[in-house]
């Protein structure tokens, strides 16, 4: 190979280097994106199934120039093009396509999607290309132009587009990945289904050239003044901001200085808890962009082994979520799949959501917020991810700051868990007590938690001594009495103590049933046996004075390929208290009178 061509090679490879290397505080992330005026890109759109990636390599595996992406079209009869987008199947966006195709039930690799669409230029406006995710990896082209790539299954991520659009007719193409890798997050071995595709909607935003892109308004820390900032693209030091609550009668004024109009509120807002989730009409004025979000205030701090919300004790009656979607499995794709899960967590009782293992979409968010639940949420920082590798900690510390930047005003998040089961560990220790900070660093007003699931045998009972309790506020405890670990019958005598006086939330206990199947209370898969487990579990966790909360494993049964027992898994992890058809166990009554009667 000639050495410029080579150069040239390499030059090409690593302007492929995912866009997390960069250092930055926030992501560049538009804020509050439903406010915004939007085109829809949502619906059928065309795809390749391309294990070979036969459409980004040539047969001497190099990126090629001339790729799927292009989009070609036959112009002559004599013409050897073999693909073609307008003749290949179609599956929905948003969804994954495990669900969509019976071929691609376990496919894992590369699937090319493209959609056509027109559109006519505003003057003096800024267009985004806006994904609210994309599992695992996309690569994306406008026009047979390659705008960027993301790495990351669960968070948004945007392209300004402007000067890329065409007056009329535009085609976007996205390659996306989600072979899994051991170096990824999460990374080979994972208990829920690798669901790939554009799994949640994409849209053209449209701003004005100066433009509201983020913001942060939130109760300060300790205090009653409702504080934050706002940030202007395009803007310059010295631009007016204006910010008011109608509700409450306030109305200030900022300035940018330094890329930032700061300010404070004194304010004696109704504070936002799970018996009235009150919110309020923000709106947020610069030059010609004004826009409107409903904005909670409350305070969230630990004291002890207790957690306040506003001040006061409360004891979190939760439950984890998948975001899977109810009746027909996959993804979550609606605001009313949404509904029907969170509904079914009002019934059980709850006033908390762990969700699970991953940031869930921004509207399963902001419909929780609405239903007055408080949030747990995650990165699927997960088992045994390489907890020694740089690239690793990159990936995982921007998938933190994509869900912190994105959430970061609704008030429902108590806490950001920065990782689930990790095995202990110097390398284990150093990455996630790094990520921890980072998350303070980005957010100090909210706690910061992580599920553990090691605990040594002591003289009274289970210790908790995870050097990674010293790096939370909230230690989270994973425990399968009676499933993974001893009888049912054993657990209610268990006993835990803990080395550190923090709050600890039973973040998962739990046990499998099908649906249906009936017997004794010691038979494996039986709604008694899964039953008992939760009784002798609840009696287990009356007995911790340092419990604050719990979020038993899971809602609803779930998809994992590491379950393939057939006639009672198939391809489902049973340990739902709801089947995926709908169907309540005995079970969920249990963990229901449990919720109502006690803890009120
Ligand atoms: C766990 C994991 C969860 C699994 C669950 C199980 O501890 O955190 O992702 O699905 O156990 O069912 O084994």
């Amino acid at each position: 190979m000639k050495p410029i061509k080579s150069v040239l090679i390499l030059l090409f490879i690593s302007s492929f280097t995912p866009l997390f290397a960069q250092e930055r505080e926030f992501s560049d992330l538009l804020q509050n994106i439903d406010a915004r005026e939007k085109v829809s890109l949502n619906g059928l759109w065309d795809i390749i199934i391309d294990p070979l990636e036969n459409g980004y390599y040539n047969h001497r595996l190099q990126p090629m120039d001339n790729g799927y992406f292009k989009n070609a079209k036959m112009q002559s009869p004599s013409d050897l093009i073999e693909y073609n987008f307008d003749t290949s199947d179609q599956i929905m966006v948003p969804g994954d396509w495990n669900t969509q195709m019976e071929k691609l039930y376990y496919y894992e690799g590369t699937v090319w999607y493209k959609k056509d669409f027109n559109y006519t230029a505003k003057t003096n406006e800024l267009v985004y290309l806006y994904f609210e995710a994309v599992n695992y990896e996309a690569i994306v082209y406008l026009n047979g132009e390659r705008i960027g790539t993301h790495t990351g299954g669960y968070t948004p991520f945007q392209f300004e587009v402007t000067d890329k659009l065409k007056e009329g007719d535009n085609f976007v193409v996205v390659k996306v990945d989600n072979k899994r890798k051991r170096e990824n997050v999460p990374t080979v071995n994972q208990d829920w289904w690798n669901y790939g595709g554009i799994t949640r909607s994409v849209h053209l935003i449209s701003t004005p050239k100066t433009h509201i892109s983020d913001y942060s308004i939130q109760l300060a820390k300790g205090s009653t003044n409702i504080q934050g900032w706002v940030t202007v693209e395009n803007g310059s030091d010295g631009d007016n901001v204006e910010i008011s609550i109608p509700e409450l009668r306030k109305n200030v004024k900022s300035v940018v200085k330094n890329g930032k109009a700061s300010f404070s509120i004194k304010a004696k807002p109704t504070l936002w808890e799970p018996k009235n989730p009150k919110l309020y009409e923000v709106t947020i004025k610069t030059g010609t962009d004004e826009i409107t979000d409903t904005i909670g205030f409350r305070t969230v701090s630990t004291q002890g082994s207790k957690i306040l919300l506003n001040g006061k004790e409360i004891f979190l009656k939760g439950i984890s979520i998948h975001e899977e979607a109810p009746f027909k499995t996959g993804r979550v794709t609606s605001k009313e799949e949404c509904r029907i899960l969170l509904q079914w967590a009002k019934e059980l009782g709850c006033n908390y959501i762990r969700l699970a293992h991953y940031p869930h979409s921004e509207t399963m968010v902001r419909e929780a917020e609405k239903m007055g639940f408080m949030i747990w949420s995650e990165i699927p920082v997960y088992w045994t991810i390489l907890f020694d590798n740089k690239d690793t900690y990159a990936n995982a510390k921007n998938q933190l700051t994509e869900m912190i930047s994105r959430d970061k005003n609704r008030a429902a998040i108590l806490m950001w868990s920065v990782a689930n089961e990790t095995p202990e560990g110097e390398a284990r220790l150093d990455f996630l007590t790094n990520l921890a900070n980072e998350a303070r660093k980005l957010d100090n007003t909210r706690l910061i938690t992580a599920a553990l699931d090691t605990q040594s045998e002591g003289e009274g009972g289970k210790m908790i001594e995870d050097p990674l309790g010293k790096a939370v506020d909230v230690i989270g405890i994973n425990h399968y009495c009676g499933w993974y670990v001893d009888k049912p019958q054993k657990c209610s005598s268990v006993k835990w103590a803990s080395a550190y006086d923090k709050p600890m939330i039973m973040s998962e206990v739990g046990g499998g049933a099908l649906y249906g199947l009936h017997g004794s209370k010691n038979e494996r898969w039986t709604e008694e046996y899964q039953a008992e487990v939760y009784r002798t579990n609840i009696e287990m966790m009356r007995n911790i004075e340092f419990l604050s909360g719990l979020s038993p494993w899971i809602l609803m049964d779930f998809r994992s390929s590491r379950r393939p027992l057939k006639r009672i898994q198939e391809d489902f992890n049973r340990k739902g208290l709801i089947s995926e058809q709908g169907m309540k166990k005995q079970a969920f009554y249990i963990l229901r009178d449990y919720y109502l009667k006690e803890n009120n």
